[in-house]
């Protein structure tokens, strides 16, 4: 590592351990006090088996009900403290999601409660027509439009249950591990105590040791390496079993460098050690496979199996393990273990993946549609040094023609990793330099972190301080420092809503008020949020200590988790307030949280150049899209390393697809922008950045869709066949949002062919050469060619693919470019497929400025005289769910003269008689016949040349047999 500036370096001399540091500077969770806690009362109960109960109940008679809607309070004791008081609040959703919190009520203290707060895009409405029928022992609810769902509440031990069709969907405490660990006095409740009893000292032993342990173990303080917790508020963890009795995979909880279908933690067949962390980190040189936390937690999982997917939100955001068990008869048995806050969790019902994620997407919301240049290629670095070195690497890739559509800055542009003030001696012209960048219409995106050099002469750090608005230390008084780039810095508190006009302020490039504000840069450059979880190089685990203090009292442990999503959910406000009115912020975070897909992109951090860190990127950006965020990669080429050529070749696969496709390299890497590849490998490089932008409209459809209803753009398997087991642990190939186009990008060393599963009796055709292949009902896999030239990617039957196909140097000049059609017949001669357009920049597409095309090609009639009609519809008539919309919206005019270039149609049996245009002009083309079994081989294949259709128009091409 080699940061460029002076105080880097000392930094460097100061502090050598923290820049080697390893997962052993994290902690595992034999040292973590309340995580051992949370796992030896597991064991307790494992112990005890049958005569296990839970302590917890509902007081019947304080159960009340709320008027007019499905929701309910009641009082909850713990037999073991028969004085603590619990309240239990049970709401069913209007679209059925159940949600349930419990709290200590009147306690010494108050536990965090506003997790759910930032998460959530507004409270949920509670349904108003399900009513709950209280008995004796339970309470119960049975609804759904097949009056098949039902939540059963049971009172003594507390269980909640959610049953489909009669069958145990979820249950929480089903295994008796609740335990939420009331304030308590450091005087009293000691586990064992003497007393005198009729003149003899004996030992009596509390109640609870059979719940608690006799121990308390990390009650009052904890200490971990050279770090000391003060813990001021004593115990206060919060357990809970989760099981999934009918279900044998669980997906989500990212971010985690594993398998997507998620292994076990605990019992026979466990793969780790420790349980799944999720406590945001910046973890130096993480593991290819390992269940330790990284940058970003989303406390999502979801559970599939061939009858139903559901899913469990438990909004915490304190540190918190997750121990999962597969088991032969119980289905999956998670149990939560986190150090702080209310019960809250959130039961999606599903029964589908589809519903699963509307009913995630109605909580937190769904990610907005990007900028369309945000989809584009990036090329980052850390660093390009100068305003000139930008300026060259640009020259570079327009004189090789690779296309590319954002440059990066990393940090060392900032005088003093100062973030918003440019090293005049390296940037003296930043404001020239980012126009000749956006002259090609490309634009910049600069890095902003979010620790401040505790310098009075910088304006940002100054204006913070004297708001008050810094993260405060234990004491609760001054500001907390600590180090990081900068060298001694200090971190804006978020939660302060204070900071948050101050934060907006910063970013308008016409200053105001004569405040300062950022003058020297531009209103399109987008910006890069890195080091949020926040990373504290002195700091335990590398970030701030657990006792600082935020708005409000609460504690750093309370909100870490939610802290990095607050940065950039300010950032894209303040990005989206530049303008008036306002244009599509681009902000890439690193740390995240449940809801951070409502401000931009993450990637997976800093990962090694190898191939076991390759693959496992791509299972993370399929997790991270189950877990709603779904803009998302990994840096091309990993971070660290050099990668050869053909590992970089094979990357750059793997990025061109992902939603979010960035290469990127530390500051002690060789250059290795594409152009500086020898051939073939350059070449090769180059087609796959130019089947990126041809793919454009197919990746903006894509996340027109996601924006609307909450599917990820990359599904994998399971969630495209959910009834086939065979597919429920592949997580190596996966199909682009609903285009279907299957990808299986190759990440091993040297090879020249690869399988992949197809899950039906369907024909699957390469993008390339068209070449046919016939999937089986029962599950089969193929083999295709993947030599390093060879992209492993299909176009399922049955889907119309649009792309551009006129190489551009980026993706604005693409606008007014014609589209070809690539019509891939299924087996029964139809095919479908959707294209969304819009001005890529503005909100404009919220009052309907768009084009949204459904393309359909169906097979009318039978034997001789059938034929194939090809469509162009429009499905923003059918309603666009954002607003008014006129088919001549401005829009579409301004596409007016676009047109489709090509429809390629594969898997034609028979060689056309005639092709024209409904409207009756004759089209030309070419058919060649196929060649092979009739069922997989080079199928037939006809080409329409230049229909000159509008795009945004209805039009139909009639194919006569
Ligand atoms: O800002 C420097 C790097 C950045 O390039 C990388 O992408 C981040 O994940 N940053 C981390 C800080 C230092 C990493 C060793």
């Amino acid at each position: 590592m080699r940061p460029s500036s002076f105080l880097g370096t000392l930094l460097l001399l100061l502090f050598p351990a923290t820049l080697a540091f390893k997962a052993s500077d994290f902690k595992t969770c034999s040292e973590s006090g309340f995580c051992r806690r949370g796992r030896a009362l597991a064991a307790r109960a494992q112990e005890s088996g049958t005569s296990w109960n839970s302590p917890y109940s509902v007081e019947p008679s304080s159960l009340s009900l709320a008027p007019h809607q499905a929701a309910f309070t009641a009082d909850v004791k713990s037999s073991i403290y028969p004085s603590v008081k619990f309240s239990l609040d049970v709401r069913i959703h209007e679209d059925g999601g159940v949600r349930v919190r419990m709290d200590e009520v009147d306690g010494l203290r108050k536990r965090y409660d506003q997790a759910a707060q930032w998460a959530l895009l507004e409270e949920p409405s509670i349904h108003r027509d399900i009513r709950w029928t209280v008995g004796k022992a339970n309470a119960k609810a049975v609804y759904g439009p097949k009056k098949d769902t039902e939540v059963v509440v049971n009172f003594n031990p507390l269980k909640v249950t959610l049953f489909q069709g009669g069958k145990e969907q979820i249950v929480l405490n089903g295994r008796g591990l609740l335990h939420m660990e009331h304030f308590r006095a450091k005087e009293v409740s000691q586990p064992e105590e003497h007393i005198e009893a009729e003149g003899q000292t004996v030992l009596q032993v509390n109640p609870a040791v059979w719940f608690e342990g006799d121990s308390q173990d990390a009650w009052w303080e904890e200490t971990f390496s050279s770090w000391t917790d003060s813990k001021p508020k004593g115990p206060e963890s919060l357990s809970l079993d989760i099981t999934f009795p009918n279900h044998a995979h669980v997906y989500g909880i990212p971010q985690h460098a594993t398998d997507l279908s998620l292994p076990s933690t605990s019992g026979p067949d466990a793969r780790y050690t420790d349980p799944f962390r999720l406590y945001n980190a910046d973890v130096f040189e993480y593991l290819a496979d390992s269940p330790v936390s990284l940058y970003g937690s989303i406390p999502l999982m979801h559970a599939h199996s061939p009858q139903s997917t559901v899913a469990v939100f438990n909004a915490l955001a304190s540190e918190t393990w997750i121990d999962i068990a597969h088991t032969e008869k119980k289905g999956v048995e998670t149990q939560w273990i986190s150090e702080s806050g209310i019960l809250d969790v959130f039961l999606l019902p599903g029964p589908t993946p589809e519903d699963v994620f509307a009913q995630y997407a109605r909580l937190t919301g769904a990610a907005p549609l990007p900028a369309h240049w945000a989809l584009a290629y990036h090329q980052c670095r850390w660093n390009y040094v100068s305003s000139d070195d930008i300026r060259g690497v640009q020259k570079r890739f327009d004189e090789e023609d690779f296309p590319v559509d954002v440059f990066w800055l990393d940090i060392e542009y900032a005088e003093d990793h100062k973030y918003f003030m440019w090293n005049k001696k390296t940037f003296p012209d930043p404001v020239e330099m980012t126009k000749d960048v956006e002259a090609i219409e490309r634009k910049m995106v600069v890095i902003v972190d979010p620790h401040l050099k505790r310098a009075n002469d910088y304006p940002v750090y100054k204006r913070a301080s004297d708001l008050g608005i810094l993260v405060k230390p234990k004491s609760g008084e001054g500001e907390y420092e600590g180090w990081c780039w900068p060298g001694s810095s200090s971190w804006i508190d978020f939660f302060h809503p204070g900071s948050w006009d101050f934060w907006t302020s910063l970013f308008k490039t016409k200053s105001i008020d004569e405040q300062w504000s950022w003058t020297e840069s531009t209103d399109n450059v987008g910006i890069w949020n890195d080091m949020n979880e926040p990373s504290v190089f002195n700091g335990p685990e590398i970030t701030m200590p657990k006792d600082n203090v935020h708005y409000d009292g609460w504690e750093h442990r309370d909100v870490h988790n939610i802290n990095g999503m607050l940065f950039a959910n300010h950032t894209y406000q303040a990005s989206a307030a530049r303008t008036d009115p306002p244009r599509r912020p681009f902000v890439l975070t690193r740390a995240f949280y449940a809801g951070s897909q409502r401000f931009g992109a993450m990637w997976t951090g800093d990962n090694l150049g190898t191939w076991e860190h390759m693959a496992v990127g791509i299972k993370m950006v399929l997790a991270n899209g189950l877990g709603g965020m779904p803009f998302a990669g990994s840096d091309v080429g990993g971070f660290f390393g050099n990668p050869e050529p053909e590992m970089l070749v094979r990357w750059y696969v793997v990025g061109a697809f992902s939603p979010f496709f960035r290469a990127h390299a530390h500051i002690d890497t060789k250059r290795r922008e594409p152009y500086l590849l020898d051939e073939p490998y350059k070449s090769i490089v180059r087609d796959i950045l130019r089947l990126r932008y041809s793919m454009l409209p197919v990746w903006y459809t894509a996340f027109r869709e996601t924006s609307a209803t909450g599917m990820p753009i990359l599904r994998p398997q399971y969630m495209m066949f959910p009834k086939d087991v065979a597919g429920f642990g592949i997580d190596d190939q996966y199909y682009i949002g609903s285009s279907g186009l299957l990808v299986k990008p190759v990440t091993e060393k040297g090879a020249k062919e690869i399988s992949i599963y197809l899950a039906e009796d369907q024909v699957y055709y390469d993008y390339f050469t068209h070449h046919a292949y016939r999937g089986s009902s029962k599950g089969r896999s193929i083999t295709v060619p993947a030599d390093l030239h060879e992209i492993p990617l299909l176009v399922r039957g049955g889907s119309i693919v649009p792309t551009r196909e006129r190489p551009r140097r980026s993706s604005p000049l693409m606008k007014h470019d014609p589209f070809t059609l690539r019509v891939a017949l299924d087996t029964t001669g139809n095919a479908r497929g959707e294209l969304y357009l819009d001005d890529g920049e503005t909100y404009a597409h919220a009052r309907g400025d768009m084009v949204w095309r459904g393309l359909v090609a169906e097979t009318q009639g039978k034997g001789k005289g059938r034929a194939v009609r090809i469509a162009s519809v429009d499905l923003a008539a059918g309603g666009t769910g954002v607003g008014l919309y006129d088919p001549r919206n401005e829009f579409a005019r301004s596409v007016g003269e676009v047109r489709v270039e090509k429809v390629v149609v594969v898997g034609l049996g028979t060689k056309p008689v005639s092709v024209i245009l409904e409207s009756g002009r004759e089209l030309e083309w070419e058919y060649t016949p196929g060649v092979g079994s009739g069922k997989e081989g080079q199928p037939g294949m006809l080409v329409v040349k230049d229909p000159a259709v509008g795009v945004a128009e209805d039009w139909s091409i009639v194919v006569k047999l």
